[in-house]
């Protein structure tokens, strides 16, 4: 009898890459990876093989529409949920939350991760070129990519509208910790906390220095409040309705008085939250295209679990680094 070995999953695939690629990485600084072999550094961060070829196509054939809204992230802050809630927002009227009709919402049969794909991890893996034709305005896109490397195309040439969500780094930390765990084959084994809390703070992780990347962005919603929303995970789980306004408010689609009689703003949160989201059969049950199982994106959702992990010291190192690190910047966590 012959045993099937599952497929491996598409981020796992670290030697099927474009000859472009092969020959960029060859020449740049590299480290143990947290899930794949090797992380490269590249414009200053660190990146796996197969977002790195996506980051190359998407940047050199990502056209922006004016009307684009492009989700950034730094991994593990929110992604998912703010996902959820843009798509929930900017398609209120093609898609509206009475309770009767919001029975059959997208957000009911899809993992948010489909309604708002990723630019390098989905749309341009592969080296893939998508056809984004079919996707209905205002296209809404998402990617973990750091301001200098984000596509000309959004940032100079289009009126294309940038959000950026983070998370203090020690939830970040941990929720990156759990789910790059569940990322790896079973016979790799687990990393340990300690392991990757030390490449962490040396900004060795998945799209980081993470304290870059969210300086990069921070820099930028200072500069261009019209064009970078910046918000923090804690700012939207404590104050919910007021971000959500403000969120409208940037995007140029505030809500109205007919919203304030329906009740749009509550029934989009309670679409969105983690108790309704985390209970949806795709998001227990469904698999990325990727290979990611989407509860994957569904842990505990809360703000202070590193408290259930981390010890005195390693608080004190983080936090201090963090304070060095966003000195004079303006910015708290
Ligand atoms: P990604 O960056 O890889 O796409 P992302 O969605 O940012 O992942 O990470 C999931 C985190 O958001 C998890 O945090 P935790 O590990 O600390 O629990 C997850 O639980 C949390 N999350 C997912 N959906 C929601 C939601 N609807 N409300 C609040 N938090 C959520």
């Amino acid at each position: 009898m012959t045993s099937q070995q599952p497929p491996k999953p598409r981020y796992l695939e670290e030697d099927v890459l474009t000859q472009e690629c092969m020959n960029l990485i060859s020449s740049l600084p590299k480290e143990k990876g947290w899930v794949t072999t090797t992380l490269y550094k590249y414009q200053g961060f660190w990146h796996s093989t197969k977002q790195l070829e996506g980051l190359l196509s998407c940047q050199k054939h990502f056209e922006a529409q004016d009307t684009d809204i492009l989700l950034i992230t730094t991994p593990k802050s929110g992604t998912t949920w703010l996902k959820a809630i843009l798509f929930a927002l900017v398609n209120r009227n093609t898609f509206p939350l009475t309770q009767l009709a919001a029975d059959d919402h997208p957000l009911l049969s899809n993992n948010p991760h489909t309604l708002v794909p990723f630019l390098e991890l989905e749309l341009y893996a592969d080296n893939n070129i998508p056809d984004l034709s079919t996707f209905a305005s205002p296209r809404l896109f998402s990617t973990h990519l750091p301001y200098v490397s984000l596509p000309n195309s959004i940032v100079r040439s289009s009126q294309g509208k940038l959000v950026y969500l983070c998370r203090n780094p020690k939830d970040t930390f941990i929720s990156l910790w759990a789910f790059t765990n569940k990322m790896r084959l079973e016979e790799m084994g687990s990393n340990s906390l300690e392991e990757v809390f030390e490449k962490f703070c040396r900004g060795v992780s998945l799209y980081g220095p993470f304290w870059d990347h969210v300086l990069g962005y921070w820099e930028e919603s200072l500069k261009n409040p019209k064009k970078v929303f910046f918000l923090k995970y804690e700012e939207m789980i404590e104050q919910p309705k007021l971000h959500l306004k403000k969120l409208a408010d940037f995007l140029g689609c505030s809500f109205s008085s007919k919203d304030e009689k329906q009740v749009t703003i509550e029934r989009i949160l309670e679409i969105c939250s983690f108790d309704n989201l985390s209970n949806v059969e795709v998001n227990k049950e469904g698999k990325l295209p990727i290979g990611v199982n989407c509860n994957t994106f569904f842990r505990k959702g809360k703000v202070g679990d590193w408290k259930n992990y981390l010890t005195t010291e390693m608080e004190a190192r983080l936090d201090k680094i963090c304070e060095e690190k966003l000195d004079g910047s303006g910015l708290k966590f």
